[in-house]
């Protein structure tokens, strides 16, 4: 793959020097005169500002251009990413553009072993599969609606024509249920974007209706990934022993989620030692911004949704804020082998359906307060004298039992001991050799000598530490 100049996104004089590179449709020539046309008006007025000239292009051309190379296929234009614990939603060509079907509707949904809701999403997920185009794409999308309330569904971050932007109300009339809508638009630009109902977002986003947009680019400036891994975040209020997100809840989420999954329901990424990876994060939670954290790599952010950061304003990071409502792309070669976990940094989003308000009971003997406490509410405990640590311990025994329908204060079984993060961690997988391309490789097995360990009595005694 090699490095190409290219401006993106794809300009109006990219578009024409495919459609040469593709020959002479009759749809090819219109485009073309109308951008000679254009053209030729910015030179024979040169002091004109730029929104002049836009003027003078036929409107349409402008906000809705037709697609002048042939629709972009996986392997041959794009490594296609890999959405952990979903899908891309399959498409089929008709006349050139892509066609694809989104139904609206409730889903049972479950968020790590123990948790199960009822949610909204799309064709039977939550969030739903990831829509997967290419830079100059046409895209027809159906939305039916199956909900019991009306929707509608908004393309975040997409430069499309108004009446296309899902906008429930101020672009398009409802979608009322059991009716079907049609969006279709070119693909101007590349990214990480997004789709999300845009009709009662309060209700319908609590409730899980979004999914990722993802646009890769015609020809990228840089070497394809070898791995392009897509996540969504967003947090949701699930009381204990309750099954349905609460939409009313303003502040106080408590289960957050990568692709809608809690850890240990987080399905890993797994790469190949010297791979070329690409994470995109997307956000569109109601109310918490994630620093997202990753372990033993520092890595480029190389694009926001507005488009690709230029090389040298490139950062290198081990954290990257995915603020609300945008999305971060960050990229790195795998030369670290081992499990690095990956999550946000706030220490209250690794933590579930967490009771707080409870007085600080850090370093009290609570003695057999618990017992008489769960006598009136069964599956009560006091956040104990040792911290959180020792409750999902508790419950992964069955010493304690955990309220129906609920994961409160879980993490998860690690390789050495109980891994006391739930909620926004996942895991990057780094092996010299996958044995399957996509599959959870198993636990890392540590070369000798590069485990942390008890330090040993010769240990102490030859650096002089006493304890
Ligand atoms: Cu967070």
């Amino acid at each position: 793959m090699k490095k190409t100049n290219d401006t993106t996104p794809i300009d109006r004089r990219t578009f024409l020097a495919g459609a040469a590179a593709l020959g002479s449709s009759a749809v090819l020539l219109r485009s073309a005169q109308a951008a000679d046309q254009v053209h030729r008006h910015g030179l024979e007025r040169p002091h004109e500002p730029t929104t002049t000239t836009l003027k003078n292009a036929p409107l349409l051309e402008r906000i809705d251009p037709k697609p002048t190379l042939p629709p972009g296929e996986p392997g041959k234009d794009y490594t296609p990413v890999i959405t952990p614990n979903s899908i891309s939603l399959p498409w089929k060509i008709v006349n050139g553009v892509k066609v694809y079907h989104l139904i609206a509707q409730e889903v049972e949904h479950e968020f790590a072993p123990g948790l199960k809701a009822s949610c909204w999403g799309y064709n039977g997920r939550v969030h739903g599969p990831t829509i997967e185009a290419v830079e100059g794409d046409r895209v027809r999308i159906y939305v039916t609606n199956k909900l019991p309330s009306g929707t509608s569904v908004h393309w975040h971050g997409l430069l499309l024509p108004n009446g296309m932007d899902g906008v429930a109300g101020l672009t398009q009339r409802v979608i009322q249920p059991g009716e079907t809508f049609r969006y279709e638009f070119t693909l101007r630009q590349h990214g990480t974007y997004m789709y999300h109902s845009h009709h009662d977002e309060m209700t319908q986003m609590a409730l899980g209706a979004i999914g990722l947009f993802i646009v890769h680019p015609r020809r990228p400036r840089e070497e394809r990934p070898d791995r392009d891994f897509a996540f969504m975040l967003s947090e949701w209020r699930i009381d204990v022993g309750t099954s349905r997100p609460n939409p009313n809840e303003m502040t106080n989420f408590n289960i957050f989620t990568f692709n809608a999954k809690a850890f240990p329901g987080t399905e890993p990424m797994a790469a190949q030692l010297g791979d070329r990876v690409r994470i995109r994060i997307a956000n569109v939670a109601a109310m918490s911004h994630h620093p997202i954290h990753l372990h033993g790599y520092r890595f480029r952010v190389t694009e926001t949704d507005g488009g690709q950061i230029p090389q040298s304003a490139q950062q290198m990071e081990t954290s990257v804020l995915v603020a609300i409502g945008q999305s971060r792309t960050i990229e790195f070669v795998a030369e670290e082998p081992g499990d690095w976990a990956m999550h946000c940094h706030m220490t209250h989003h690794v933590m579930n359906q967490m009771g707080d308000q409870f007085p600080n009971m850090i370093g009290v003997q609570s003695g057999d307060l618990d017992a008489r406490v769960q006598s009136l509410l069964p599956g009560y405990m006091t956040m104990g004298s040792e911290g959180m640590a020792e409750h999902g311990l508790h419950i992964e025994s069955g010493h304690t039992q955990a309220p129906p329908n609920s994961i409160p204060m879980r993490g998860g079984p690690g390789p050495f001991d109980y891994i006391t993060m739930g909620g926004l961690l996942t895991l990057l997988k780094v092996r010299e050799h996958l044995a399957h391309e996509n599959l959870d490789p198993g636990w890392y097995r540590h070369p000798k000598g590069t485990v942390a360990s008890r330090a040993s009595r010769e240990d102490l005694r030859r650096d002089g530490i006493h304890v």
